[in-house]
């Protein structure tokens, strides 16, 4: 007979909900008690399919399109923002809007406006199609490109290369900008921008996972595949070279990966809830013993306090 296997698991410091996917699920919750259901979400609030079916449960609509929300109805935009044309288009709808736009988000989208309102271009660095690099883009009605490659940041052109700007998605790594920002500065040298928008939240799950590679044989990332944060921390595992696994659940492990590994780390993405952390230990300890240990990391204090929701449309 087999020995029992022994894994050894350690967990990521911090890991999991950060304080805007907190707040965003919170504005939702809040809705649906304040407002007579239902309560319409423009785009998955966070990205993780769990938090969603748990939401649709309680009561919570998804649409992609606001013509899906019926006049005098409630909608919440998402985490990830929108653009302006969404804003006014609901005003014009006649719904009542509730912005669950985390405020990391809402101030690269100042900067967006403000670097515009200078008469710059902007240049957004993120990935095409991403809702948060959409709804940034949006925030102005032209003289707005997004970049999302070292050979894009080669080829773009502006208007006038003394007046340029960027900021950038808040969910990328370092690594992914670091190229694309010297690229942008040899080739526009007075262009203006920060480090960079990547969020603490963000850096810090990343710095917790550099942690975790350098101790772990193999890493389950906890999160859903559209999560650009979870996946970017799967990256950051493998560039390790260690073999990392996105994951939504347990049921997603394949036990092959498990061959010859003794020491696994497990970590979440910003918009994972922690009882499927939880799953994934469950379903190891149902494959031999797990010794689990708790990685230090940096305390998170943020806290975004609970979208104020507006009073209800009447007439
Ligand atoms: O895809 P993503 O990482 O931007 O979003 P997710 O909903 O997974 O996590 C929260 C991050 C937000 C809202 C972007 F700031
Ligand atoms: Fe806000 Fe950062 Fe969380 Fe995105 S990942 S919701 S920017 S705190």
């Amino acid at each position: 007979m087999d020995a029992p296997r022994r894994f050894q698991v350690l967990l990521a410091s911090p890991r999991g909900f950060c304080a805007g996917v907190e707040r965003a699920i919170e504005t939702v919750k809040q809705s649906l008690e304040e407002y007579q259901k239902p309560v319409y979400v423009l785009h998955e609030i966070v990205h993780n399919r769990h938090v969603i079916e748990e939401l649709r449960e309680s009561g919570a609509i998804f649409v992609e399109h606001l013509s899906d929300v019926p006049q005098g109805g409630v909608v919440i935009f998402s985490a990830h923002g929108v653009s302006k044309a969404v804003e006014r288009c609901a005003a014009d709808l006649n719904v009542l809007s509730v912005n669950a736009t985390c405020p990391l988000v809402t101030s690269v989208h100042r900067m967006v406006e403000r670097y515009h309102a200078e008469g710059c271009n902007v240049l957004i660095i993120g990935h095409h199609n991403h809702p948060e690099v959409e709804g940034s883009a949006g925030r102005v009605s032209d003289g707005v490109q997004v970049v999302a490659s070292v050979e894009e940041a080669e080829k773009v052109q502006v208007e006038n290369p003394l007046k340029v700007g960027y900021v950038t998605q808040t969910t990328l790594t370092q690594s992914d900008i670091s190229g694309i920002i010297t690229t942008l500065k040899r080739r526009f040298p007075d262009i203006r921008g920060p480090r960079s928008n990547i969020c603490f939240a963000t850096q810090n799950r990343q710095d917790a996972v550099r942690d975790l590679a350098e101790r772990t044989e193999l890493i389950f990332v906890v999160g859903s595949k559209n999560s650009s944060n979870s996946n970017r921390l799967k990256e950051v595992a493998v560039r390790r070279n260690i073999p990392a696994h996105l994951i939504d659940d347990a049921s997603d492990i394949d036990p092959q990966w498990l061959e010859g590994i003794r020491r696994i780390g497990i970590t979440a993405g910003a918009s994972a809830p922690e009882r499927l952390v939880k799953g994934v230990i469950d379903w190891l300890k149902g494959y031999g013993d797990v010794e689990i240990e708790q990685l230090k990391g940096v305390k998170e204090h943020t806290h975004f306090a609970a979208t104020f929701l507006p009073k209800k449309i009447t007439s």
